[in-house]
């Protein structure tokens, strides 16, 4: 943005969520761990069931018309039936990430055996990096942490 800071949205990605906005713990954590590194501006926040279509047409219009740097979702990435964020994301990138996401397995599956039954995904579009993240907020914090420090080269190099 103007005064230099990345610009962020933190899409969360929950049926409850998406019903009743205070169950969303993930996204306001999302936006205050990255607020205060004074590094990121979050811009965006939305919350969507988890619904293909209104995934797609959020990410869509914020790496598309708005042009954020960093695009973050929270949720959706597991195995219910229900889970289809990867689904949703990995039609929309122009360019797939892998270290990123082998960054998030190989630090969270450090932490927890489970974290193998999330499916990330991570990628760009247009200037955009657009990374998923489990939905609970401990997955969340261990998953931002494992990335942060190796975030703004990558987010400088798509400008
Ligand atoms: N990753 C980290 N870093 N820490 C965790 O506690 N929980 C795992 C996994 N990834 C976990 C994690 C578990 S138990 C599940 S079922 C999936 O994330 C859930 O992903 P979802 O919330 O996107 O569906
Ligand atoms: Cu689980």
């Amino acid at each position: 943005d103007a005064s230099g800071l990345f610009t962020v949205g933190i899409l969360t990605v929950s049926d409850t969520s998406s019903l009743n906005a205070t169950k969303d713990k993930s996204g306001p954590l999302l936006v205050e761990l990255l607020t205060e590194t004074q590094q990121y501006n979050v811009q965006q926040k939305a919350i969507v069931p988890d619904e293909i279509t209104l995934i797609q047409k959020t990410v869509e219009h914020w790496c598309d018309n708005i042009g954020l740097n960093l695009v973050l979702i929270t949720g959706g990435t597991g195995f219910a039936p229900r889970d289809q964020t990867p689904e949703a994301v990995i039609p929309l990138l122009d360019r797939l990430t892998p270290g990123i996401t082998h960054v998030l397995l190989a630090s969270s599956t450090a932490i927890t055996p489970f974290a193998a039954l999330s499916r990330p995904v991570t990628g760009i579009r247009k200037n955009s990096l657009v990374v998923t993240f489990p939905g609970s907020p401990k997955a969340c914090k261990e998953n931002l942490s494992a990335i942060l420090n190796i975030l703004p080269h990558g987010l400088d190099l798509l400008k």
